[in-house]
């Protein structure tokens, strides 16, 4: 079946896009373009006229035709660039439409059929979904490493010499004559392959980062001067300032985008221990923000003591804790091992931006990152505990209990590249794109 759907956004623009593919496409993309010849040469951009079911003309555009399966479906496919209007194209789309080979495509539909024709593996059909949806540098750049097969080539350098391994244990299992010696290395096989599933999975974090920004939260005592470094960090004057204890009671919160990482700076509402009404529901709300955040950062006034910002770490309810004094500028607080920052003359923010970057990815550049999906890591941290525990069956169990688990794990490496998938879980990768993607 021939599908059909508009490839641009339904806005006014400069250029909207009716994309079709399948076997009718060419004939269909002829009817609306009455001009091109019946073989077009492919990827060349012919200047058609696009006409309604009268012969009249609607617009003038291009057609393209693209001969499969040197295309992105692998199948035939023709692309109309009209001038953006909707109502334009919605025309256009109607009347291909009311051909009974052409059916309108599923949001996905057409990155499907470029997968199941083998024109692209499913990391690298993820990716282009995740370029659509990506909204800082970062995550342009990470779904461009993705669309470029770096971690569907990660995952191939894993599942290669797994299938190898496992075919070996198979083959000593089923041919003990003819194969013999060929499970000798087996537990340092499966050790290192193990230990190569898990580099990948702790890409997931990173991944995520990228995939959703990450969140800051600036907290701590009254007046410590968080409002005022959120400023400071933020750029612009967001947060009210003043030296009346508990003057933030809402959360505040700014997105910035550092290194090209998008992040997302919470201001709080300082803690103390005897808060009016008002304020000690803006107390409660801090705490309940500290626990969903990437990182917390405690700011402190000038003096306080090691077991005093300990209390106040406490609060953050197990997220990750950078401490620092703040005020710098007035209180030459000796001897306190803490990172120093005043929100009022910007001393020491360049170096916490850093630092903050640096705890929430750990070193390198945030750009350096194979995009490493939920269903990624669900699937790779499958394959990792199964290679666990062939590497406690190597050393305790039979060949045949290690084999399974190593066969297991393979299973859910095909699930990331889209060796072994369901049409269940093709519908749901799918579902997650655009219309006319
Ligand atoms: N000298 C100096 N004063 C500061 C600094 N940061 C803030 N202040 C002053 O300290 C007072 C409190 O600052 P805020 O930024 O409102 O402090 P806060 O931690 O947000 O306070 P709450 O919202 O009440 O918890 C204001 O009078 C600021 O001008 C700083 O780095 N140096
Ligand atoms: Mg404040």
């Amino acid at each position: 079946m021939t599908i059909a759907a508009l490839a641009t956004a339904p806005a006014a623009g400069a250029v909207g896009i009716l994309r079709l593919s399948g076997p009718a496409a060419l004939d269909v993309g002829r009817l609306l373009a009455p001009g091109i010849p019946a073989q077009p040469t492919p990827r060349h951009a012919y200047l058609a006229s696009f006409v309604d079911a009268e012969g009249r003309s609607l617009d003038e555009g291009l057609f393209l035709y693209f001969r499969g399966p040197q295309s992105f479906t692998g199948e035939d496919v023709v692309e109309l660039q009209a001038h953006g209007s909707p109502r334009l194209l919605r025309l256009l789309l109607a009347r291909a439409l009311e051909d009974a080979r052409v059916r309108h495509a599923a949001p996905g539909e057409f990155t499907r059929r470029a997968f199941l024709n083998g024109r692209l593996d499913l990391t690298r059909a993820e990716a282009v979904a995740d370029l659509v949806a990506a909204d800082s540098e970062a995550a342009v750049r990470a779904a461009a490493a993705g669309l470029s097969g770096v971690l569907a080539s990660r995952v191939q350098a894993l599942e290669e010499p797994l299938r190898a391994l496992h075919a070996d244990m198979e083959g000593v299992l089923s041919f003990p004559d003819e194969a013999e010696g060929a499970d000798e290395d087996v537990d340092a096989r499966v050790t290192a392959l193990r230990a190569q599933a898990e580099a990948l999975l702790s890409e997931a974090g990173r991944g995520r980062l990228v995939r959703r920004g990450a969140r800051v939260a600036l907290f701590g005592p009254v007046n410590a001067g968080k409002s005022t470094l959120f400023n400071r960090l933020v750029g612009e004057s967001r947060a009210l300032v003043d030296d009346e204890p508990g003057t933030t009671r809402d959360a505040l919160e700014a997105r910035v985008e550092w290194d090209g990482l998008a992040v997302t700076l919470f201001d709080t509402a300082g803690l103390r221990e005897t808060p009016g009404r008002v304020e000690a529901l803006g107390i409660a709300r801090t705490r309940e923000l500290l626990v969903g955040v990437d990182l917390a950062v405690l700011v402190l006034p000038p003096g306080v003591t090691q077991a005093e910002a300990d209390a106040w770490t406490r609060d953050a309810g197990g997220t990750h804790v950078l401490v620092v004094d703040g005020k710098c500028d007035v209180a030459a607080v000796s001897g306190s091992p803490r990172q120093r920052v005043s929100g009022l003359t910007g001393e020491g923010v360049d170096a916490l931006r850093d630092d903050m970057l640096g705890r929430l990815w750990g070193g390198g550049t945030p750009s350096a990152v194979a995009l490493v999906s939920e269903r990624h890591a669900d699937a790779l941290r499958r394959a990792s505990e199964a290679l666990g525990r062939a590497e406690s069956a190597s050393r305790v169990s039979t060949l045949e209990v290690v084999s399974g688990e190593v066969g297991l794990a393979l299973e859910a490496l095909g699930e990331v590249s889209g060796t072994v998938v369901s049409e269940a879980l093709l519908d749901a990768i799918f579902q997650r794109f655009c219309i006319g993607k």
